[in-house]
């Protein structure tokens, strides 16, 4: 069978702000393993039905975007992937959302290679309080707060975010 050829997949990132820092783990996953990283996963179709299903839904309910997003479960927000990535990952209950930027990577180094867009919001708690579990130990040695300062920040951070930290980005409002 002919290997199917990559297409560019949505990462969507959360920088879950608390006081002056930022939630990051380091990845246990192939694409930038052992380096600090924001949690987040990717943006899914979250589709409960098939194409046919989901076509016929739309045409026999008037392309109500909320009913067909209701009873297919498909077409997830940038927001609503955040906020499931953050739960999955380390069990923490996203607030209040927004998204600040997007970028464009190329991974390369991997035996398979893949294209990221990748769009990242900043988010605080809902709890301010609750702590961050590993919820994926395979994919994630754990989660500690630091402190947004190019000079406390861990390392090696994966090469997405050391790129936005070399450029002054600040999460911050
Ligand atoms: P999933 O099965 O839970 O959907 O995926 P995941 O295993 O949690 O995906 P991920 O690799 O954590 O995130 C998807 C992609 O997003 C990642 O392979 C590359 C891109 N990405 C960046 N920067 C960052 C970042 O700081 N953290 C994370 N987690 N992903 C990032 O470009
Ligand atoms: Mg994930
Ligand atoms: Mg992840």
């Amino acid at each position: 069978m002919e290997e199917a050829k990559p297409v560019p997949r949505v990462g969507v990132v959360v920088f879950v702000l608390k006081g002056k820092s930022v939630l990051l783990g380091r990845r246990r996953s192939s694409i930038g393993a052992s380096t600090f990283a924001l949690p987040g996963g990717h943006l899914e179709f979250g589709l409960s039905l098939t194409h046919t299903q989901l076509y016929w839904l739309n045409q026999n309910i008037f392309g109500s975007l909320a009913l067909i997003k209701y009873l297919s479960g498909a077409g997830e927000s940038f927001e609503e992937c955040g906020a499931r990535e953050l739960k999955e990952e380390t069990g923490l209950e996203m607030g209040k959302a927004e998204y600040i930027t997007v970028t464009n990577n190329l991974f390369l180094e991997q035996p398979k290679p893949a294209h990221y867009v990748t769009i990242f919001l900043r988010a605080v708690l809902a709890d301010p309080d609750q702590l961050p579990q590993n919820l994926e130990p395979d994919k994630c040695d754990g989660w500690e707060w630091y402190e947004w300062d190019k000079d406390k920040l861990p390392q090696p951070l994966f090469w997405p975010l050391d790129q936005m930290v070399r450029s002054g980005f600040n999460p911050f409002p």
